[in-house]
């Protein structure tokens, strides 16, 4: 197959024929896998891709997912075990449609799964639903989190058990939609040589339900301090943020979007601010790339998708995983989803 980037689009010829990895999935299309470990297992909470027969456009109105399935691991390599649905977008009272890319926490023994979705109005807003067990089933809250909004949610519990929301995505994501903190649907991106939209994040409350602090903007920035800029657009956030960390320093991952890179920033701190370091994920097939990073006994994953399974389609995706390694200077070595 032959990869070529015009005006930032990725064009893949044909079907990589060697990919690096297989699908984890393959009687269902699945998508933007968030992996945890809970009980001593892997678990991983992925958006549930459908063909609901909706036209592609630039809003992403083609993900129209109405449903999301859990999936759990005993080990990389394991077969994988279908839990079933885990919610069903009709058991969400403020929802109107795309259950888009959800995370999942744990306090307590409750667990928490949380969801972008759209409500009736077309607005998205992340919603959560609990449940006693990490497989679910999960029942959702009558309302979205208050102050949440745009898509993408990603929970990270520092090592002093303080959890942190970090969440948005622009374009179809429509946080462009929220730059004044008030939605405004003619909300349009910031001009090319203005700072890039960045993510956004809050501290969760004891609840997790609810956000503990305003919802700040995250800042990421180049080695020398400046900020990224809207027109650089194989470095700036896009959608999919992921927060890990690693001996001591907080990693923020996220996907470039339009150039269909995920990368990622470096900080002291959950809030920042984040230094771009690189690529860890080049070019998948299909127009999105969304991923997540855990650590299972001693070794780190990376959770990704791709179209493979669909021969192509960008609606129709399927999870994998790959082994992730770090440099000794604490950098992440990129990884090609394809061999050949
Ligand atoms: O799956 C729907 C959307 O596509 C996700 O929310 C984005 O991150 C992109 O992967």
């Amino acid at each position: 197959y032959c990869v070529c980037m015009l005006s930032g689009v990725t064009i893949f010829a044909q079907v990589p024929t060697k990919p690096l990895s297989p699908p984890l999935v393959t009687d269902l299309y699945s998508a933007d896998p968030s992996a945890h470990v809970f009980d001593g297992k892997i678990y991983i909470y992925p958006s549930h891709d459908i063909d609901a027969g909706v036209p592609e456009n630039d809003n992403g109105d083609h993900f129209d997912m109405r449903d999301y399935h859990v999936y759990s691991l005993e080990a990389p390599g394991k077969k994988i075990r279908d839990h079933g649905v885990a919610l069903d977008i009709k058991q969400v009272p403020w929802t109107g449609k795309q259950l888009w890319a959800p995370d999942a926490a744990v306090r307590n023994g409750t667990y928490y799964l949380y969801f972008p979705a759209k409500d009736k109005q077309g607005v998205f807003y992340i919603g959560v639903a609990t449940s006693k067990s990490p497989a679910g089933p999960f029942r959702a809250l009558p309302e979205p989190i208050k102050g949440s909004y745009s898509i993408d949610p990603c929970v990270f519990t520092d090592d002093d058990g303080t959890s942190y929301m970090y969440f948005g995505g622009i374009w179809g994501g429509q946080l462009q939609r929220w730059r004044t903190g008030q939605y405004d649907s003619a909300g349009v991106l910031p001009q090319d040589q203005e700072p890039a939209i960045g993510p956004r994040m809050a501290k969760l409350t004891n609840t997790m339900t609810e956000f503990a602090e305003p919802v700040r903007e995250l800042k990421i920035v180049d080695t020398a301090g400046k900020e990224l800029l809207n027109g650089d657009n194989n470095r700036r956030f896009f959608e999919a943020a992921w927060m890990h960390k690693y001996n001591g320093k907080y990693y923020l991952s996220y996907s470039t979007g339009d150039t269909h890179l995920i990368c990622y920033a470096t900080g002291d701190s959950p809030y920042g601010p984040f230094v771009y370091r690189g690529v860890i994920l080049k070019p998948v097939l299909g127009w999105t790339n969304h991923h997540s990073i855990i650590a299972f006994k001693g070794k780190w994953y990376l959770f990704y998708h791709d179209s493979t399974l669909s021969g192509g389609k960008t609606h129709l995706r399927n999870i994998k995983m790959t082994e992730l390694k770090y440099n000794a200077d604490g950098t992440i070595q990129t990884i090609s989803p394809y061999l050949d």
